[in-house]
C-alpha cells in the first residue's frame, strides 16, 4: 500500500487526559471503558496527580507541559493516525495552544474531534483552574466536532450564571450558542430539569441537522468525580461504533446512571468515584431499549 495510509484495524485514539493514580477519573476510566469498547487508547498524559482535585487535600500534581511537545514531536515522525482525538483535563494554560497545536498537525477525514472542556462543576471550577485556562478553552473548542460540558462548564464557555433549573427552550439557547463557536454537537450533561419532577438531563444539539435530543434520568443526591469522563467515553465510543447521537447519548446517560447506582448503596466516599469495574462489562449489551426525547 505504497503511497497510502493503512486503514487501522483496530480505531485508534489519542487521549489527552491526566492520570490520578486514585479516585477513579481521567485516563483510569477513560482507558478501560474505551478499551473494552474495542478501541486502542493512545495516551498523551497531561500531568500526573496521585488523586484527583474533587475532595482530595494535599494531592501530589506533576505538570508536564514541558515534556508534551517531545511526545508529540515523537509521535510526528512516526505519522500516526487517529480516527478519534479527544481531550480533556488540562494541567496549564500553555497546555490549551499546544493540544490545539496536535488537533491541527494531526487531523485528517473521517476523524472525530472532541473536546470535553474540563474545568469545574457543581457551580465550581476545579483547584488548578484558572481565568487563562477558561479563556484558552474557548480557543480549543473551536477544533472540535463535539464538546461535553458539563451545566457549569458550558456557564463558564458563554460567560453565563450557573442556573439552578432551566427549561428546555432555555438549554436548547444554550446548546446552539456553543455550537456556534465553532463544534457541530453540542452535547451538555447534568442539567438540571425540574420541569416534571426533579431530575438530571442530559442534552445534545447537532447543529447539521438542527435537532435537540434530551435523555431524563432520576436525580441522585450524590456527586461522584469521573463520571463526566466516563459520560463522554462511552458517547465517543458509542459514535465511533456508528451510533446516531441520540442513541449515543441514551448509553452513556445509562452507563452513568448504572455505575452511580451500583455504588450508591454502600458507604463509599464519594471522592473514590463510581465502582466501575462492577458494570463495565454492560458495555458490551446490545441496545434493547431507549428513553431519549426529542425536544
Ligand atoms: O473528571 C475530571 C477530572 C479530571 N482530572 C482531574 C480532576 C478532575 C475532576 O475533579 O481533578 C485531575
Amino acid at each position: 500500500m505504497k503511497g497510502e495510509q493503512m486503514k487501522n484495524i483496530v480505531p485508534r485514539i489519542a487521549a489527552i487526559h491526566d492520570i490520578s493514580g486514585f479516585g477513579r477519573a481521567s485516563l483510569t476510566v477513560i482507558i478501560p471503558i474505551m478499551s473494552n469498547m474495542g478501541f486502542q487508547v493512545c495516551p498523551i498524559p497531561t500531568a500526573v496527580l496521585s488523586t484527583h482535585t474533587g475532595g482530595f487535600e494535599g494531592f501530589k500534581f506533576v505538570d508536564l507541559t514541558e515534556h508534551l511537545q517531545g511526545y508529540i514531536q515523537h509521535w510526528k515522525t512516526l505519522d500516526l493516525q487517529f480516527d478519534a482525538i479527544y481531550s480533556g483535563f488540562l494541567g496549564s494554560e500553555a497546555q490549551l495552544d499546544i493540544v490545539r497545536g496536535f488537533f491541527k498537525d494531526f487531523r485528517h477525514a473521517d476523524q472525530l474531534k472532541v473536546v470535553d472542556p474540563v474545568l469545574g462543576d457543581d457551580g465550581k471550577r476545579y483547584q488548578t483552574v484558572t481565568d487563562q485556562m477558561v479563556s484558552g478553552m474557548k480557543e480549543l473548542i473551536k477544533e472540535a466536532d463535539l464538546i461535553t460540558p458539563n451545566i457549569t462548564e458550558a456557564a463558564f464557555l458563554l460567560d453565563r450564571q450557573v442556573p439552578d433549573t432551566i427549561t428546555d427552550d432555555q438549554i436548547k439557547d444554550w446548546a446552539a450558542s456553543l455550537t456556534r463557536m465553532g463544534p457541530t454537537y453540542a452535547v451538555i450533561t447534568s442539567v438540571p430539569d425540574f420541569s416534571k419532577h426533579k431530575c438530571t438531563a442530559t442534552v445534545a444539539y447537532n447543529s447539521k441537522d438542527n435537532r435537540y435530543w434530551k435523555v431524563t434520568c432520576d436525580y441522585i443526591p450524590a456527586f461522584y468525580p469521573g463520571t463526566g469522563d466516563m459520560f463522554t467515553s462511552v458517547l465517543v465510543g458509542s459514535l465511533m461504533q456508528s451510533d446516531s447521537l441520540p442513541i449515543a447519548l441514551d448509553r452513556a446517560q445509562r452507563f452513568v446512571s448504572l455505575a452511580i447506582r451500583a455504588t450508591f448503596g454502600f458507604e463509599i466516599p464519594h471522592r473514590e468515584g463510581v465502582l466501575l469495574e462492577r458494570v463495565l462489562d454492560s458495555l458490551k449489551s446490545p441496545v434493547t431499549s431507549t428513553s431519549y426525547e426529542l425536544i
